[in-house]
């Protein structure tokens, strides 16, 4: 019985994929120059992620309504994001939100609501 689960959890997978495109939310719209120093801040962040997480289409999400140009590894299929993952950021659990702050120290995010959370308090337009 164990061949069935694969297929039915891709098919699930993408059924999770396709109500997110239905219903996602439009990126907010800052300033060119409010984006710049956005952009600037997301360029040492890195999301260590599945296609079809249910929890890492949830920060996705975040990521997108937020307009956040954060990096995306696929931590499944990529030999190298899957190793670094696991040997760097300590254990096999995406999502996964790799912090690298100005004096190079390396933070390793992990739990969708605690990304979440992070981001929104960092990048909320009304801070
Ligand atoms: N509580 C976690 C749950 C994350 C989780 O369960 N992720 C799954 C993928 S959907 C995972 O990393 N599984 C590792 C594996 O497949 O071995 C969160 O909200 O981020």
């Amino acid at each position: 019985m164990g061949f069935i689960f694969k297929p039915v959890r891709w098919v699930l997978g993408q059924i999770i994929i396709f109500i997110d495109w239905l219903t996602r939310s439009k990126p907010v719209e800052r300033s060119a120059e409010a984006q710049k120093e956005i952009d600037k801040q997301t360029k040492d962040m890195v999301l260590y992620q599945f296609q079809q997480c249910p929890f890492c289409v949830k920060t996705r999400r975040t990521m997108r309504r937020l307009a956040l140009k954060i990096e995306k590894r696929d931590a499944r299929n990529d030999p190298q994001w899957n190793q670094e993952l696991i040997e760097e950021g300590g254990k096999y659990q995406v999502p996964c939100l790799k912090i690298t702050a100005d004096d190079g120290s390396v933070e390793w995010m992990y739990e969708s609501t605690a990304i979440n959370q992070y981001l929104d308090e960092k990048f909320s337009v009304s801070n």
